[in-house]
């Protein structure tokens, strides 16, 4: 992975010194910088223009720019990639520079932005940009805004960033292809304001579905709800990033949602409260207390809070479908079912049967069952005090007190102070009270209503 600042400087040298107009300059494309790295890189300062706390990507990185004539210059690139959605699992998508996610793009109220677009896909591609108000040729949308981009060919999106606060970007050229397939990226604009809603860290992701069947590799692009990964940055649990924290900072979580359901997303250990959508910022008057936001479809929601208890917070989805893997869907429900009979049928045709779930499903995460390659666990996961069950839209926020201002370093497991852990006791103490059962004062057999197959009438019983 490369985030080299000096590709650029080369780019930049080859541009000619004077330029008249856009068009001419857009003549002299930037360098595209690339990463495939699946984890969190760190966050980019700025390196030029008002300062500003740059956000943290899960999983992601920041676009580097450069300047040119007072105009910020990005390049995307439109591109098969391979991302690596959690160890022992890759998916062969489409994304931007590397990964899908695409990088974040962060700039400031008011900047020039000068956004270069190369498409290197087998299909022609649009990259709208969504929440943000520009002229209405910059918009994105195939057809009706602009021509389409074709496979090869590079256009420019130019705009002046109107209003500050979190945005994203996608295609508008067959979207529910180019979606599926993984593309979208965060666009974060920062106040001009440097004391407006200041934090001290400021965690982005994005929500993501794909249906991959164990042991393949490309998603099915047609699936419309019956997705079997549910992502965050385009990685699943185990594989996603913790949100790493100092004790006492002020916490900004940005979450937008290219899925095709809602996600409530919910945060263990804290109280939040929403301080931005993708139409801005919310007015303090209108804020609200929370511990779950619910992300709707096509929107972005922030929430802030002040870090100031320590521990292992767990932060998930709250579709408990959605904190699971792939096979997670086909498996059926077996609790209370004694199996031992029908496996031993079941055996005679297939050696290797074993029937699962009689008591729940909890035993799946203990096993780590054999599977195909290039598959997950439906439910894995080992924290300090054993396996978690989990998968898909599940991390931890890391509270710490003492890790550095812009230390992200997974700090490890969280030591609880003695005595602030749940425990098992001994035994059960001796003469806890029992309760008999009393059939003296048991209700007489009630009356009651049964409606039968082929009656319209409910017919008496006793
Ligand atoms: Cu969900």
């Amino acid at each position: 992975m490369t985030l080299s600042r000096r590709n650029f400087v080369g780019a930049a040298t080859l541009a000619g010194a004077a330029v008249i107009s856009g068009r001419a300059q857009a003549a002299a494309i930037p360098e595209a910088s690339m990463s495939t790295a699946p984890t969190m890189q760190p966050p980019l300062s700025p390196p030029d223009g008002q300062a500003y706390q740059p956000v943290a990507t899960l999983n992601g990185w920041t676009l580097p720019w450069r300047m040119k004539d007072g105009w910020k210059e990005f390049h995307l690139v439109a591109e098969p990639v391979v991302r690596e959605m959690a160890p022992g699992m890759k998916a062969h998508l489409w994304g931007y520079n590397g990964a899908s996610p695409g990088p974040t793009i962060e700039a400031v109220e008011g900047d020039k932005v000068r956004i270069f677009v190369t498409n290197k896909l087998p299909e022609h591609t649009t990259v709208h940009w969504h929440g943000m108000l520009l002229p209405n040729g910059m918009d994105g949308v195939g057809g009706l805004t602009q021509p389409h981009i074709k496979p090869g060919k590079t256009f420019v999106y130019e705009f002046v960033l109107k209003k500050s606060g979190t945005f994203m970007y996608h295609p508008h050229a067959d979207e529910m292809v180019q979606m599926a397939m993984g593309m979208m990226g965060f666009f974060v604009v920062h106040p001009r304001d440097p004391k407006f809603m200041p934090v001290d860290r400021d965690f982005v992701f994005l929500l993501n579905a794909f249906d991959i069947d164990p042991g393949s590799y490309m998603p099915k692009v047609m699936t419309m709800l019956d997705f079997n990964l549910w992502a965050w940055n385009t990685r699943v649990f185990p594989g996603i990033d913790p949100l790493v924290v100092r004790k006492g900072d002020r916490v900004r979580v940005r979450v937008g949602n290219l899925t095709m359901t809602n996600h409530p997303i919910h945060m263990h250990g804290y109280d939040f409260a929403v301080t931005c959508t993708d139409g801005g910022w919310v007015p303090e008057s209108a804020r609200w207390p929370e511990v779950s936001i619910d992300i709707p479809v096509g929107a972005m929601r922030a929430y802030e809070f002040v870090a100031d208890e320590q521990g292992d917070w767990a932060i998930h989805c709250h579709k408990s479908h959605h904190t699971m893997n792939a096979m997670g869907h086909e498996v059926k429900t077996f609790i209370g079912v004694n199996k031992r009979d029908i496996a031993k049928t079941i055996r005679k045709l297939v050696p290797d049967y074993m029937p699962m779930g009689a008591a729940g499903m909890a035993e799946m995460g203990e096993m780590e069952m054999p599977m195909p390659d290039n598959t997950l666990p439906m439910m894995t996961g080992f924290g300090q005090f054993g396996p978690m069950e989990m998968g898909g839209m599940f991390s931890v926020v890391k509270v710490r007190e003492g890790i550095g201002r812009n230390d992200y370093a997974d700090p490890g497991p969280y030591k609880n102070p003695e005595g602030t852990v749940a425990y098992e006791v001994a035994s059960v103490a001796a003469g806890t009270p029992t309760r008999k059962p009393d059939n003296s004062k048991r209700a007489p057999a009630a009356e009651f209503n049964v409606i039968k197959p082929g009656t319209k009438r409910p017919a008496k019983h006793h």
